[in-house]
């Protein structure tokens, strides 16, 4: 390390940003733990900027390579228990789209005190918590925060960087049909679309996902669908078993939720997922319009987006279910969202 150490919390410019990062020598990259496109997009585009300007790079995740994002490359990716920990030499930790340190999962048990934090993101409620931390809560996509980077350091998008990071800003912002999409989106994308990546085999790479056990496990998800205050909150519960019956994984649920915000008068949506050998459930909130979602995750000590949020309530999913549907209930009757 030649520059001086940052304070943790504190925003960093994009310019003390990347002299920071040109100072440090051997990155550990990872992302959050169930890690979705623009996660993974993020880290593969920095994981090759860094390798550019002539680091040494390991990607660590705690998860497996998500098998629905076969558009990207799995070829980097190693798992926390499949790596020799005592061989795993770097100064420098870098995580894309993580909006704090316990959302890495236990990639953490290998930061030690003297490991220099980079934190670069796009969630409202991050916590800042890196020495140097590039955080854009405006920007659609951690993607996009990205590209800034490269830019930063006059580095021209490669087709596999620019392939990388259109499947982060694509999968964030609902193929740009999110409220997040922004007319800056829309101008990245186009810089991204500038360097000939093929849109299309990458929007079939992203959507054309559906296998039968999906179809089955969806039409039992279905059959669970329920709603209240008039239609304004929809909201379905799976159980392990569902998952067992179907010979689904949670993977394959995801989406589901999707359909729940598809039906008009839905204002809020949630599902619901009982969690593997816990008591603990999982919950997945959407939004319509001028509701948070944020705010309700916040409340159960998650987090997210304004459209998109989640958290894990340590309760079985029958009182878990009560537990969310009667805050959402209060909260839409009181101020309307
Ligand atoms: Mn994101």
């Amino acid at each position: 390390m030649t520059t001086r150490l940052a304070a943790k919390g504190s925003k960093s410019t994009l310019a003390d940003f990347c002299r920071a990062l040109k100072g440090c020598e051997r990155y550990l990259l990872t992302c959050h733990v169930m890690p979705e496109g623009d996660a993974i997009g993020s880290m593969l585009a920095m994981d090759s900027l860094l390798r550019r300007i002539g680091k040494e790079v390991i990607i660590i995740c705690e998860d497996a390579f998500p098998e629905r994002l076969h558009c990207l490359s799995d070829k980097r990716w190693n798992r926390i228990d499949s790596v020799d920990r005592a061989r795993i030499e770097f100064d420098a930790l870098l995580t894309t789209d993580s909006p704090s340190l316990k959302r890495i999962g236990r990639v953490q048990e290998l930061v030690r005190d003297e490991t220099v934090i980079f934190n670069i993101d796009h969630h409202v409620s991050n916590k800042y918590f890196g020495h140097y931390n590039y955080v854009r809560p405006e920007a659609a996509a951690t993607g996009e925060v990205v590209m800034d980077i490269f830019k930063a350091l006059e580095l021209p998008l490669t087709k596999q960087e620019a392939a990388d990071l259109y499947v982060a800003v694509a999968t964030d912002t609902g193929s740009f049909k999110y409220s997040n999409t922004t007319a800056e989106s829309h101008r990245r994308a186009s810089e991204l679309l500038e360097t000939g990546i093929d849109v299309e085999r990458l929007n079939e790479d992203i959507y054309g996902v559906y296998s039968l056990k999906k179809i089955k496990l969806y039409s039992r998800l279905l059959k669970r669908v329920r709603t209240t205050a008039s239609g304004a909150i929809a909201w379905a519960a799976m159980r392990q078993d569902d998952l067992k019956k179907s010979g689904a994984t949670y993977e394959d649920s995801e989406g589901f939720i999707d359909f729940l915000r598809y039906m008009r008068e839905v204002k809020v949506a949630f599902f619901l997922s009982e969690l593997d050998g816990s008591k603990g459930t999982r919950v997945s909130f959407r939004a319509k319009g001028p509701y948070d979602v944020n705010s309700i995750a916040t409340h159960f000590n998650g987090g997210g987006h304004k459209k998109a949020s989640g958290c894990v309530i340590e309760m079985p999913l029958k009182k878990a279910e009560r537990l969310v549907l009667n805050y959402l209930e209060k909260r839409l009757a009181q101020h309307g969202g």
